[in-house]
């Protein structure tokens, strides 16, 4: 199938159809693997205060981070997952490669160095709430993300300011880069009986994962 490119706004590209569903089926086997791991993998983490809950959960059912540990209960990177003291699994390299490639081809940048690749699982009553990604240190480097099984609503910031939104379907990428870097974002309803092929094997129906590639640090 031919991928479509486009921009929904400035600095925010989506390609639909980036991967094949052999390809799917490979990326989703390998975070399939990663997440199983008792210690470094999938978990449903506890987020930070606030003035409604004092320990509410992360929205999103199953997480886990590669390379840096974003962590939701200050919101701050670490090398190791605090509380346990375990090193989160290194990125792997094909996937440090994978958004080289992505970058160069559809947002040139200088240089970019994956330092955090934060694996987001949704099932049918996830979403999550409006938000701008501001925790890394370097917020110039772009955020490639990468969209497997059910297509979701992506909200996201326009130029002017207002909120708009759309479809993302799975086996597709983002990159939110540039001015597009601190937009507000979020993710509402994931849809039913859209899981992207390749998928089948790992992810039910109204299920998604997520991953966002991240430099962290400054250069
Ligand atoms: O699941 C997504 O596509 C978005 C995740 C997200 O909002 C984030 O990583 O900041």
């Amino acid at each position: 199938m031919a991928m479509k490119v486009y921009s929904p706004r400035r600095d925010f590209v989506i390609v639909e159809d980036y991967f094949t569903a052999r390809q799917a089926a490979d990326w989703l086997r390998l975070v399939t693997e990663l997440g199983s791991d008792a210690h470094r993998g999938f978990h449903h983490p506890e987020l930070k205060a606030n003035r409604f809950h004092k320990a509410p959960k992360y929205p999103v059912k199953k997480f886990m981070c590669l390379g840096l540990y974003w962590n939701p209960k200050d919101y701050l990177y670490y090398e190791t997952i605090p509380g346990s003291g375990v090193a989160p699994h290194p990125i792997p390299k094909e996937l440090s490669a994978l958004a080289s490639l992505v970058l160069a081809e559809y947002f040139p940048v200088q240089s970019f160095r994956p330092e955090s690749v934060m694996v987001n699982f949704y099932t049918a009553d996830s979403s999550m709430g409006l938000h701008v990604d501001k925790d890394e240190p370097n917020q110039e480097a772009p955020i490639v993300g990468l969209n497997f099984g059910s297509a979701c609503r992506f909200f996201y910031e326009a130029e002017a300011g207002q909120m708009r939104d759309l479809r993302i379907p799975g086996n597709s990428i983002y990159i939110f880069g540039g001015s597009a870097r601190r937009m507000r974002h979020g993710l509402g309803s994931i849809y039913a009986k859209t899981l992207a092929p390749g998928a089948e094997d790992f992810l039910g129906n109204k299920e998604r994962l997520n991953l966002t590639i991240r430099q962290v640090l400054k250069p």
